[in-house]
């Protein structure tokens, strides 16, 4: 991933965590949620560009389709919450992600 794409995920990362006020995966949960505005338990490129845009982060359409594509891992197009985890919560140990995975799954959105 090109350095500046990192930079940027971390300047979103850290703008979705100041504006939660926690670190807390269920304030996660309920921020995804919130970008999610169609409900369909994933974000397309127009709920992520607007996620971007109401984080105030300065990022032109060229930069958020590199950055959508950064997200979007399995590349279909679509970012479920476990991307969105991985990128926003960043490097896991394989301890935790396997938590974060088994208690998403429960919730069925993972
Ligand atoms: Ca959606
Ligand atoms: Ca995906």
């Amino acid at each position: 991933m090109p350095k500046y794409q990192q930079l940027m995920i971390d300047r979103f990362r850290s703008k979705l965590i100041q504006s939660r006020g926690s670190r807390g995966l269920i304030a996660l949960q309920r921020t995804f949620s919130m970008l999610d505005t169609n409900q369909s338990g994933t974000l397309d490129q127009y709920e992520f560009t607007n996620a971007i845009q109401t984080h105030g982060l300065d990022v032109d359409q060229k930069d958020i389709a590199g950055l959508f594509k950064a997200f979007d891992r399995n590349g279909d197009g679509e970012i479920r919450f476990n991307e969105f985890i991985s990128a926003v919560v960043g490097p896991l140990s394989d301890h935790r992600k396997q938590i974060i995975v088994r208690t998403f799954k429960k919730m069925d959105i993972a």
